[in-house]
């Protein structure tokens, strides 16, 4: 969009879907992005650690083939590795799932037979199927994803024909499989995720992919394109005022609707505002943030949906402990059951929510580093230790597991605090409980709703939160920006003009 007359559009944040949207709108008139942080991409964050760099943020592609548009602008800017646009690799359909090559480890300190661990896996996996083809469905036999799948194991469980031992362990591996999926949907339960919805996250084939020069490289190079001065860093927005009748100074004929004030007490005037601030922000401040307040519609919609932690924690190793073909190790407490109540002692056992480690490939590059995956209230208690404690408890873990007790420790760390971050307040979004797709839309409705306002589109929404199947991703995040700049470009000229 060219600067000069014509409309002024402001965008708050500096993620996927802000410069989406910077990239994709057209016509006369100046876009400017607001982002409260010090650097564009938001929760895409590839930050330097042992000899590489570790993703804070996102990891890989979800299905990256061509009807994904992170893959499709990644492959033009030529920032995927030489694998990722194998066709072979494209029609792998993995719904969602590392599929690594994998070791599972117990917490008696043995490796787990990988046939049982298998055929575990199998029988989750044909669970979580079932639970997606509630989608339609009049009735539903559970509210949460989480109390239907522990009713089916419980219903299942009786009918194995194994030892004892076996089922205890077939259990235990279960206990590990919903903590993957608390991953997945970022949530601290599976109960919080709404059975009837759960069937409506799309995913697309691909086998997922990495970016080798780190996941930012895509906002950087998405940010480059974009004319200088676009953005402006550390200007952390306040409140939106709109619906009002606002001109700068010496400038009385030219009159817009919105005005936007940033914490540092700088103020600009707009026609248009794309709001891509995460859901976590708006569930805490949206009551002060837009004045006047928003349509209590959407203000529910808000409240309703889902937003939780998911967090990284990184240890780099002198010496690989892992065999050099396993990229997954995958950790099994092999006193938990899906079927028993999970402890609630976060000082105790927050570290046993923890689903395992990726190993960081390539080694050669990267270090030798593993990559461990926390959800929930367990990883928000994690952000409120120090990095020597957490390094300290994975040690012990890993001693555990491995049944090594002088297994060295890492020579260092680094994790993500999602849940602290300000203007972040978790990971990413998922469809709770009470709530529906039909919140995701009213999310992303623009303001005002009168569709005949004379002053149209003076707030839009967009953002992972706001895509209806591609939620929690890059690429639903990127479609969302697209989205609101579309309807932006499509707005008749003379509604601009007003
Ligand atoms: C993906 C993956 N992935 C791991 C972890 C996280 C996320 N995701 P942004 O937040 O980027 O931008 C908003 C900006 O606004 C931000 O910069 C703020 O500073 C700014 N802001 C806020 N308030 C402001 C204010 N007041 N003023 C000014 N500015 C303000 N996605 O595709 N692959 O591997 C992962 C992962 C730890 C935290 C991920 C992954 C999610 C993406 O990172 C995320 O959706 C987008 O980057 C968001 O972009 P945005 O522009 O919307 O916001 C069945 C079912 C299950 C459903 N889930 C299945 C998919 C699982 C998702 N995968 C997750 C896994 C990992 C590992």
């Amino acid at each position: 969009m060219e600067a000069g007359g014509g409309r002024r559009v402001l965008v708050v944040g500096a993620g996927l879907a802000a410069l989406g949207a910077a990239q994709r709108l057209q016509g006369p008139g100046s876009v400017r992005l607001l982002e409260a942080g010090s650097r564009a991409g938001g929760r895409i964050w590839s930050h330097p650690f042992a000899s590489g760099l570790a993703e804070l943020g996102a990891h890989w592609i979800h299905g990256p083939s061509e009807g994904n548009p992170v893959f499709r602008l990644a492959s033009c800017y030529g920032l995927l590795g030489p694998g990722a646009a194998e066709e072979e690799n494209q029609r792998v359909e993995a719904g969602g799932h590392p599929l690594l090559p994998c070791v599972t480890y117990g917490s008696s300190g043995k490796v787990l037979s990988p046939e049982l661990v298998s055929s575990t896996r199998t029988l989750f996996s044909e669970l979580l199927g079932s639970a997606q083809a509630f989608l339609h469905a009049k009735e539903l036999p559970a509210a949460g994803v989480g109390q239907y799948l522990r009713a089916e194991l419980a219903r299942l469980a009786p009918t194995w024909d194994e030892d004892e031992d076996s089922k205890r362990l077939r259990l235990a591996i279960l206990s590990t499989c919903l903590k993957l999926e608390c991953c997945i949907s970022g949530t601290h339960s599976m109960d919080l995720v709404a059975l009837g919805s759960f069937g409506e996250y799309t995913s697309l084939p691909g086998l997922d992919c990495t970016f080798p020069g780190g996941y930012s490289s895509l906002p950087d190079r998405m940010l480059a394109a974009l004319p200088e001065g676009t953005i402006l860093l550390n200007k952390p927005v306040k409140t939106i005022q709109w619906q009002g009748s606002f001109c700068e100074k010496g400038d009385v004929e030219r009159i817009f609707p919105v005005r936007v004030e940033c914490e540092d007490g700088d103020s600009f005037l707009a026609d248009h505002v794309i709001i891509t601030i995460p859901l976590g922000f708006l569930k805490e401040h949206h009551h002060n943030f837009f004045q006047p307040p928003l349509p209590t519609w959407k203000a529910e919609a808000i409240r309703r949906m889902g937003f939780g932690t998911n967090n990284k924690i990184f240890l780099e190793f002198e010496q690989p402990f892992w065999e050099p073909e396993q990229q997954l190790l995958e950790v099994v407490w092999e006193d938990e059951s899906p079927l028993a109540e999970p402890s609630i002692d976060l000082e105790a056992s927050w570290f046993k929510k923890l689903i395992g480690f990726v190993v960081l490939q390539p080694p050669e590059q990267l270090g030798h580093v593993l990559c461990g995956f926390i959800a929930g209230k367990e990883a928000e208690y994690m952000e409120t230790l120090s990095d020597a404690e957490v390094l300290r408890t994975m040690t012990s873990v890993l001693r555990t597991l491995t049944g090594n007790p002088s297994l060295p420790a890492p020579r260092s760390i680094l994790r993500s605090q999602w849940h602290s971050a300000p203007y972040t307040r978790g990971s990413y979004s998922y469809v709770a409980v009470g709530s529906s797709g039909d919140d995701i839309d009213a999310l992303a409705q623009p303001l005002p709703e009168d569709a005949s306002d004379p002053r149209p589109l003076q707030l839009l929404f967009a953002g992972e939160a706001t895509h209806r199947t591609f939620y929690s991703t890059t690429h639903g995040a990127l479609l969302s920006g697209w989205r609101e700049a579309d309807r932006l470009n499509r707005l008749p000229r003379a509604a601009e003009q007003q």
